[in-house]
């Protein structure tokens, strides 16, 4: 094809190339625009904002990449312009010298990219080991566990067991045991470190120590993050976000000791710790829960015909002291009595009632978390009500009865209007 310009007269429709050109600038700019707009904005899981020494770790060798890449890439922009200047066809009948194999070329373009790959191995080797060193004395343990579709967390030396909001200390060192209850998910929370899977840990044999996962970090900002489970673990794995709440230490120990607070009896832990150290397996536990609640769940607790609940708490029976924060509602009081009477209990616990269910999330101090149905809408009273009485309707193959269907082996509710809201108002006090 030949390139000469054409000498011959403009087209009548100049103007138009010239709206054309116009609009191509347009169109760049505005595409430069939005990129742009990409780097002020507060992205809620990004990685390249990291508020833990993990997070840190990852980022500081992702940005020495990102600029080593820059530099490779300014060099063969360089290379290439050369050599299409240098060597651009000059006249028609030119042609350029013949060459077939070069040795030093051959040798040039395996050796650069086999060393930019070492290059590259060796910091992010360093980052893995960084990333899985010892673990200090004074870091607090907490157990992950995954279900299908939400998180549990349980705080050993705490004796907490609680679940889609994990709440820790700013600058105190986590070591998260990471385990699943059923298939295998994955914890991830970008701001504070990499994805790390829950897996089912098998029984082990006596003496032998069970293969869990950990994650160890440290959060170096207060704030709440967001996270996700990042292994695809059935209908709703996209449903099953998490929260974690990073806090002052005096904000983290205020939230311990709420939660002792909030129903007022002290409450063994032990039943909550399920399945690691708790029941053999979900219907054995559930088979428990089911004996636990025909003995002790209907009649709102009231063992003693007192009218004052009770709860039992091993071999005893203690009266509750105080219980929700705004008992004196009378709303607050028939839902709690509507709770604790209905089949929630068989899988839910409130600490320092009669409720003690291990197979869904622990409700004590639900009031105070942000988000219901494991991260993936806010947790209000609307929303409540409707998840009391649809769990289904709002998230797929969740493992809970609504109103109307069975749901996890339990029957329907039947719970009417005025029992649902209430039951909401009781549990949006618990904080
Ligand atoms: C068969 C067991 C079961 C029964 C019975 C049950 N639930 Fe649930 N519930 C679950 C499970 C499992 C989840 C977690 C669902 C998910 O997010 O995937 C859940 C989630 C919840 C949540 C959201 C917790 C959170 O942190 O987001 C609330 C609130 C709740 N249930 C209240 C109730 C109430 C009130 C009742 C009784 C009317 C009840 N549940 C009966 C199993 C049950
Ligand atoms: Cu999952």
């Amino acid at each position: 094809m030949r390139l000469t310009r054409s000498t011959a007269a403009p087209p009548p429709l100049a103007g138009g190339n010239r709206s054309l050109r116009g609009s191509i600038c347009t169109a760049i700019l505005l595409a430069l625009l939005l990129v742009l707009a990409g780097c002020g904005a507060e992205y809620p899981q990004s990685t390249i904002n990291p508020h833990s020494d993990f997070a840190e770790i990852i980022h500081s060798l992702y940005v020495s990449i990102f600029w080593w890449t820059m530099l490779i890439l300014a060099v063969v922009w360089v290379l290439l312009t050369y050599v299409v200047v240098k060597y651009r066809r000059k006249s028609e009948d030119e042609q350029p010298r013949q060459i077939r194999g070069h040795l030093g070329l051959e040798i040039g373009w395996t050796v650069g990219p086999a060393l930019i790959v070492i290059a590259i191995a060796i910091p992010s080797i360093q980052a893995v080991f960084a990333t899985q060193r010892p673990v200090s004395e004074d870091a607090m343990e907490v157990h992950v566990t995954g279900h299908q579709f939400w998180w549990e967390f349980h705080y050993p030396e705490q004796g907490i067991t609680t679940a889609n909001e994990l709440w820790l200390p700013v600058d105190q060192p986590v070591n998260l045991r990471l385990h699943s209850n059923d298939v295998i998910h994955s914890f991830w929370v970008p701001k504070l470190g990499g994805k790390r899977d829950a897996n089912p840990v098998p029984a082990v044999r006596e003496g032998q120590d069970p293969k869990y996962n950990w994650l160890y970090f440290t959060p170096l900002q207060t704030g709440v993050f967001m996270g996700q489970c990042a292994e695809f673990c059935g209908q709703s794995h996209a449903l099953m976000a998490m929260r974690v709440v990073v806090d002052t230490e005096e904000g983290f120990q205020d939230w311990v000791d709420r939660w002792f607070r909030s129903e007022g009896a002290d409450f063994p832990t032990e039943a909550a710790d399920f399945p690691s150290e708790g029941a053999d397996s979900p219907s054995q536990a559930l088979a428990e829960v089911a004996e636990y609640a025909a003995e002790y769940g209907n009649g709102a607790g009231d063992l003693d015909g007192s009218g004052v609940p009770v709860v039992a708490t091993g071999n005893e029976v203690l009266p509750v002291q105080a219980a929700s924060t705004h008992d004196d509602d009378p709303l607050v009081a028939r839902g709690r009595e509507v709770f604790l009477g209905s089949t929630c209990i068989a899988c839910h616990a409130v600490q320092g009632t009669s409720a003690q269910g291990v197979i869904g999330p622990n409700l004590t101090l639900f009031g105070a978390r942000h988000t219901l149905g494991a991260g993936i809408m806010e947790n209000n009273r609307e929303n409540l009500i409707r998840w009391i009485k649809d769990p289904m309707g709002m998230k797929a193959a969740v493992a809970m009865p609504g109103v109307d269907y069975p749901g996890g082996n339990w029957p329907a509710t039947g719970l009417s209007d005025d029992e649902v809201e209430a039951i909401a108002v009781y549990l949006l006090s618990l904080k």
